[in-house]
């Protein structure tokens, strides 16, 4: 069998993490690799409906998502997990239940005016109205990767050559 390992997605809503973890997702699926797909809105339906989006609870949901994530890998089995996962704090905590080479962080990287243009679920313009509280990237900070290992931005590239660059780095460091 293949090694099993965490990719972790972060970005801003709307930014692309859960498209491009999909597609991620079917891909590996057909190289007959077993994963697992955490996404942010189907984790706060269920195992973490009990939080909100203050710091506390956004940390909170990180890391019960990260040790959901350190079981998953160790049955074996490869974890896209999107989640928009502002606080650096948070994001090296799950990466500290890794080892390094089980831990890949990809920021999905993507401009304001575009995430207000696109605003397919309409959240932007609520935030700026002040309609949602605590709104990343309106209302509360996001703060930026220092030393992701791969960085995708979805201003200039289709999902699809985003998934690519990201094969590529599997493909090249050995994970596939
Ligand atoms: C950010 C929010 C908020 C606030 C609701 N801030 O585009 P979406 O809708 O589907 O993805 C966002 C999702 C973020 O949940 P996460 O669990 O990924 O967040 S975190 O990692 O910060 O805990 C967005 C929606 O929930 N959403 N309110 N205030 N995103």
């Amino acid at each position: 069998g293949h090694k099993s390992f965490v990719i972790w997605f972060t970005g801003l809503s709307g930014s692309g993490k859960s498209t491009i973890a999909n597609k991620l997702d079917r891909s590996l699926y057909r190289n007959a690799i077993s994963t697992y797909l955490l996404d942010g809105d189907n984790l706060r339906m269920g195992l973490n409906s009990d939080l909100s989006f203050k710091p506390e609870d956004r940390a909170e949901n990180i890391r019960r998502v990260g040790e959901v994530a350190r079981l998953f890998v160790d049955a074996g089995i490869v974890v896209l997990a999107t989640f928009v996962s502002p606080y650096r704090e948070d994001r090296e905590f799950v990466r500290s239940l890794f080892n390094k080479d089980e831990f890949i962080e990809v920021y999905v990287k993507c401009n304001m005016d575009t995430l207000k243009a696109r605003d397919p679920k309409g959240l932007y313009k609520k935030a700026l109205n002040g309609e949602i509280e605590n709104f990343t990237g309106i209302s509360d900070p996001y703060e930026v990767p220092e030393d992701p290992e791969i960085i995708v931005d979805t201003n200039m590239m289709s999902a699809s050559v985003c998934v690519k660059q990201i094969q590529n780095y599997l493909y090249n460091n050995g994970y596939l």
